[in-house]
């Protein structure tokens, strides 16, 4: 059946997979939010439901007032002996660490700190021995991909960390993964760093502390040549063979906007690109080794893609994020409605705000609440992060309440509009297509337009960093915000 690309839309970067119990199951980074590293179930590689996050206890993750685009990198995901591993790194705090459970659906163990530097840790399992495997660097001080094994119950180290390969010559040798296929290991890694040069490339060797020698048509995936061509960044991706013996590449890339001077604004998101071996034993991935926008993949079954959104229909937290470690009195949640608390961090604090979010998943968007506000300020967010976001909110001012527009864009943070309403209820509207927002109250049925924000300067290429577009609830100030009848469509 014919599937389209990504198959994962909106913030989802760095994704590693694993197949278990007769099931996909997927991982992605999550950095400053909370609960860390959303989890993915599929039957078919190509429909994903979010069960949960892997990092769920305060515990498991030190986020307390870490940078945007920090915390939380790429994790990976793998299952051994009836046990799920989730191994990532905690960039602020350069920690490598794995947790694991024996039940997907339930909570994961305490994390586990494994004493190799580096980033884009991952395990490999044979024969009762665990090796991990990060970026790093040889003796000499050269990038490099370093192994060591190790002792899964302890995480101490049982042997030196060991250079086993220098990559093709990309720069950011990164997101190393080890494969065992008919007899042989198989390196697979990212270079060129996750932007528009990123690609994937891989070598193999009879033994997995090398040498390993390179496929000798580096990289095998990439669309940093692709023209036309919306899907950029295509890297850092894990293989997987599925059900039917058909090997996948699951890696990140993004949409851009613009044929000339591109951005990119949603984030890294999740695409799966068909796989072949050669009788020589070396593979090929894609179209003449780029990601295009749908391929065919054995089964049958239909690709669905979830385009509405409501409280109802969401979970707090399946679907939801927080910024940081939340401030739990400060959420009231039920079934329909959030009761939020603000206090005087405010989203433009590198803090935890009173504020939930859920992924931005396409450029088309509506989205519309009722918002009811007693006191300070309560609305809605296009977040990107503190410096790049814009805000519709609801705010007492000295003769009444008013709905305002903001837009900050790095050191310019601009009251847009100031709109009179006649109470602290109104409904707040974004509708958006992939060059524009544009905001919107609406009082007793009549919507006024309060303006509009380029999405440009809310992209990764003005903001930097690895997060893409969250929509955020939000409350500041001593007060109480009811969000109530939320709409989230996609067209
Ligand atoms: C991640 C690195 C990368 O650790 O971006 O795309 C970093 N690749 O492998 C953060 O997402």
């Amino acid at each position: 059946m014919k599937y389209s690309n990504p198959v994962i839309k909106g913030f989802f970067p760095d994704p590693s997979v694993c197949f278990a119990e007769g099931k996909y199951y997927l991982v992605s980074s999550s950095f400053q939010y909370f609960p860390g590293v959303p989890l993915f179930e599929s039957d078919d590689l190509v429909n994903w439901k979010q069960i949960g996050h892997v990092l769920t206890r305060k515990s498991q993750v030190m986020l307390e007032k870490i940078n945007s685009s920090g915390g939380v990198f790429a994790p990976t995901i793998r299952y051994n002996n009836g046990r799920f591993y989730m191994v990532t790194t905690n960039d602020t705090t350069h920690e490598n660490f794995y947790v694991y459970t024996d039940d997907i659906h339930g909570e994961w163990s305490d994390p586990v700190t494994v004493a190799q530097d580096g980033i884009d840790p991952s395990l490999y399992f044979e024969d009762g021995r665990t090796y991990f495997i990060s970026n790093g660097s040889d003796d000499s001080g050269d990038h490099g991909v370093v192994q060591c094994e190790i002792n899964i119950e302890t995480g101490e180290k049982l042997s030196p960390s060991k250079c086993i390969w220098h990559g093709s010559g990309g720069r950011y040798l990164e997101s190393p993964h080890m494969y065992k296929i008919n007899g042989k290991y198989y390196l697979m890694a990212a270079e060129g760093g996750t932007e528009y040069g990123h690609m994937i490339t891989y070598c193999r060797s009879d033994s997995i502390w090398g040498p390993f020698e390179n496929y000798p048509h580096n990289p095998v995936l990439t669309n940093r040549n692709k023209a036309p061509g919306i899907i950029q960044g295509i890297g850092h991706g894990d293989l997987i063979q599925d059900k039917n013996g058909g090997w996948h590449i699951l890696s990140l890339g993004f949409r851009q906007i613009h044929m000339w001077l591109p951005y990119h604004h949603l984030g890294r998101e999740v695409f799966l690109t068909p796989v072949k071996f050669g009788a020589d034993g070396w593979f090929t991935a894609g179209t003449d080794g780029t990601t295009a926008a749908e391929y065919e993949i054995a089964g049958n079954f239909t690709q669905d893609e979830k385009k509405h959104y409501t409280f109802e229909n969401t979970s707090w937290n399946i679907d939801w994020c927080f910024l940081r470690h939340p401030h739990t009195e400060n959420y009231e949640l039920s079934d329909s409605k959030a009761v939020l608390h603000g206090t005087a961090i405010t989203l433009d604090d590198v803090d935890s705000p009173t504020f939930l979010g859920i992924r931005q998943r396409d450029f088309n968007m509506e989205m519309s609440v009722n918002v009811s506000v007693n006191d300070g300020e309560g609305g809605i967010t296009v977040f990107m992060c503190e410096s790049e976001h814009y805000d519709i909110a609801i705010r007492k001012s000295e003769s009444g309440f008013e709905a305002i527009l903001k837009l900050n864009i790095g050191d310019i943070k601009h009251i847009q509009n100031t709109v009179k309403i006649s109470s602290g209820n109104a409904k707040l509207i974004i509708r958006s297509d992939s060059i524009n927002y544009n905001f919107y109250v609406s009082e007793n049925g009549k919507e006024t337009h309060l303006g509009s924000g380029q999405s440009k300067y809310l992209s990764s290429e003005v903001s930097g960093g690895f997060t893409g577009v969250v929509l955020g609830l939000y409350a500041v100030g001593n007060n109480t915000a009811e969000f109530s009848d939320l709409e989230i469509n996609y067209n």
